[in-house]
C-alpha cells in the first residue's frame, strides 16, 4: 500500500498515536491527529512527536473529514463515534494500526489472541524465538505500537503481536502467518454488545489465512475446535485432555508434540516454570507458534524453564510475617481472576472490583471454592459483586475506598501461611490509567506495610 503524499488522519494520541505517527511521517504521509483530550493534557505526547509536521485538532474528534483518505484509529476509541460514523459514509476507510502494518510490509507475523493469557504467551513466544537466535519484535497490546517499530526493522524480522478483540475488529486483510487463538469467554461486552460480536472480532486473526499459513487453537474449547472449518489455514491444536493426531498435549506427566508422523517427548509439564493450569495452555500455545516459525525443541524447553512470567500476571510481590503477596492486577475480566484463584493455594485473601464492563460474577464467586476466605471489593463493581456473593452464599466481604485501604486490610485479615491475591475481575479504568497502575499501586502499598514482630500491630 502507499502511503507517501495520502492525507491521514490519525484518531487518538496515546501510545498506538504516537507509534503511528512516526511511521506515517517516516513514509511521508500528511498527517492530521485528533484527539478528545486538550492539548494541555496531552503533552507528553505531544513531546515525542516534536519536529514531526502535523495538522493537530486536539479536544475534540470533530475533523473536517473533507480531504482524508484513511484513517487509523486508535483501539480505545469505539466505532459509533460522530466522526467514524461520518467517514464510513463519506466511504473514508477506517482501520487499526495492525491492518496498516499488515499492508506496508511483508514481514513474517505471528499473532496473538484470546481473552486470557494473550500477554504471557505473546511474550513467551518472543523469549522463545530470541533465545533461539531470531529477530524478533514483541508488540501490540503488550503495550508497544506497531508501527514504530516496524518502520525500523528490516524485512526479515519476525514481529510477534498481541492482538486485541479492539484492535482486530478493524481489520480487513490482516493475515498474520501464525495465529493463536488461546482461549474465548465473554468480554468486554458492553464494548461489542454481544458475545457473538466479541468472537467474530476474534476470528479476524484467521479468517483471511491461507494454505500458507498456520492457525494454533485450542482443541478444549468446543468454539475454537470448530473454527478449523471457518479458515483455508493449516490448524495444530493444542490440549490439556485429550490425545492428537497433530499438535501440543499432556501425556501423563510429559508434554508431547505430535508432528503428525511421530510423538516427541518436549518435557515434564512440573519443568515449566510459570504456574497454574493455565499458564500450561499458555505454554502448549508458544510450543505450537514456535515450532512452526522454525525454532529447535532445545531452544523451547529452555526457554519454558526459565521464563518466569509477566509482571502484574499472577506476580509474586513478597512474603511479609509469613504472608504471600499476589499481584494479579491484569486480571481485567472474570474469567481470568477465575484462573488466580485456581493457580493459588488456599487460603486465599482476595481483592477485587474496578470498572463495570457489564461482567456476571456468579462464576467468579463459584470459583472460590473454600480457598478464599475474604473478600475485599473496590471501585465501581463493589456493590454488584458483593450482591452475588451474598446470594452465592459467601459473606465474608469488606468494602473499602482505596487500594491502600484494601491491602492494610487484607493484612488486618491475614495470618501466617495465607495469600493475599490482588485479582480485580475487572478493567481499573474506573480508578487508574490503566491495570499497571493499579499493578504499580497495589505493589507500593504491599511495600509500605510493616513487619509484624513481637506482638507489634500490622498495618501501615
Ligand atoms: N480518544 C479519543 N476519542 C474517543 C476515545 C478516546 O480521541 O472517543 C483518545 C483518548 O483521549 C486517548 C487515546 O484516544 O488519548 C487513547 O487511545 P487508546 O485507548 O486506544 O490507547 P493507546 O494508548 O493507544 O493504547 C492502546 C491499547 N488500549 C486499549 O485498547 C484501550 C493498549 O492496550 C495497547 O497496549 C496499545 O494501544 C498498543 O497497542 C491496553 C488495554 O487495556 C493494555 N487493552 C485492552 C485489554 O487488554 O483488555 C483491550
Amino acid at each position: 500500500m502507499i502511503v507517501k503524499g495520502k492525507n491521514i488522519l490519525v484518531l487518538g494520541l496515546g501510545i498506538t498515536g504516537v507509534s503511528t505517527v512516526k511511521a506515517l511521517d517516516k513514509l511521508g504521509a500528511n498527517i492530521v491527529v485528533s484527539d478528545s483530550k486538550r492539548e494541555e493534557e496531552l503533552s507528553d505526547f505531544i513531546e515525542k512527536l516534536k519536529g514531526i509536521e502535523i495538522k493537530y485538532v486536539l479536544g475534540t474528534n470533530d475533523v473536517n473529514l473533507k480531504n482524508i483518505d484513511l484513517i487509523i484509529k486508535s483501539p480505545g476509541i469505539p466505532l459509533n463515534i460522530p466522526v467514524i460514523k461520518k467517514a464510513k459514509q463519506m466511504g473514508i476507510e477506517v482501520i487499526t494500526d495492525i491492518e496498516l502494518a499488515y499492508r506496508i510490509s511483508s514481514n513474517p507475523f505471528v499473532a496473538i489472541t484470546g481473552t486470557n493469557g494473550k500477554t504471557t504467551t505473546t511474550t513467551l513466544i518472543g523469549e522463545i524465538l530470541k533465545n533461539s537466535g531470531k529477530t524478533c519484535h514483541v508488540t501490540g497490546n503488550v503495550g508497544i505500537g506497531i508501527l514504530g517499530e516496524l518502520i525500523n526493522s528490516s524485512k526479515d524480522d519476525i514481529f510477534v503481536i498481541e492482538a486485541s478483540s479492539f484492535q482486530l475488529e478493524s481489520t480487513k486483510y490482516f493475515k498474520p502467518k501464525v495465529s493463536v487463538i488461546i482461549n474465548i469467554t465473554p468480554d468486554h461486552l458492553k464494548w461489542h454488545k454481544s458475545f457473538e460480536n466479541y468472537v467474530s472480532a476474534k476470528k479476524k486473526i484467521i479468517v483471511n489465512q491461507d494454505k500458507e499459513d498456520y492457525a494454533v487453537l485450542n482443541y478444549d474449547d468446543p468454539l475454537l475446535r470448530n473454527l478449523k472449518d471457518e479458515t483455508n489455514s493449516n490448524i495444530m491444536f493444542f490440549s490439556q485432555k485429550s490425545e492428537l493426531t497433530k499438535g501440543v498435549y499432556l501425556k501423563g506427566d510429559y508434554i508431547v508434540l505430535n508432528d503428525g508422523s511421530k510423538v516427541i517427548k518436549i518435557m515434564p509439564y512440573k519443568e515449566v516454570k510459570i504456574p497454574g493450569k493455565h499458564n500450561l495452555e499458555n505454554a502448549m500455545a508458544s510450543i505450537c507458534a514456535s515450532w512452526i516459525m522454525g525454532v529447535k525443541l532445545d531452544d523451547i524447553r529452555r526457554t519454558l524453564r526459565e521464563f518466569e512470567g509477566v509482571e502484574h500476571r499472577i506476580e509474586f510481590v513478597k512474603t511479609l510475617s509469613g504472608i504471600n503477596f499476589y499481584n494479579d492486577s491484569k486480571a481485567t475480566n472474570p474469567d481470568a481472576a477465575v484462573k488466580a484463584v485456581e493457580a493459588i493455594n488456599k487460603p486465599i485473601i482476595l481483592i477485587a472490583g474496578g470498572l463495570d464492563k457489564g461482567n456476571q460474577f456468579d462464576d467468579f464467586i463459584k470459583s472460590f471454592n473454600n480457598k478464599v476466605k475474604s473478600l475485599i471489593l473496590l471501585g465501581e463493581t463493589a456493590l454488584k459483586i458483593k450482591e452475588t456473593a451474598i446470594n452465592l452464599g459467601f459473606n465474608n466481604i469488606y468494602i473499602v475506598n482505596s487500594m491502600k485501604e484494601a491491602v492494610n486490610k487484607a493484612y488486618d485479615l491475614s495470618e501466617k501461611g495465607d495469600n493475599v491475591l490482588l485479582s480485580p475481575a475487572c478493567a481499573s479504568w474506573d480508578m487508574y490509567k490503566s491495570f499497571e497502575e493499579r499493578g504499580k499501586d497495589f505493589k507500593k502499598a504491599v511495600y509500605n506495610l510493616r513487619r509484624i514482630s513481637n506482638g507489634e500491630e500490622k498495618g501501615q
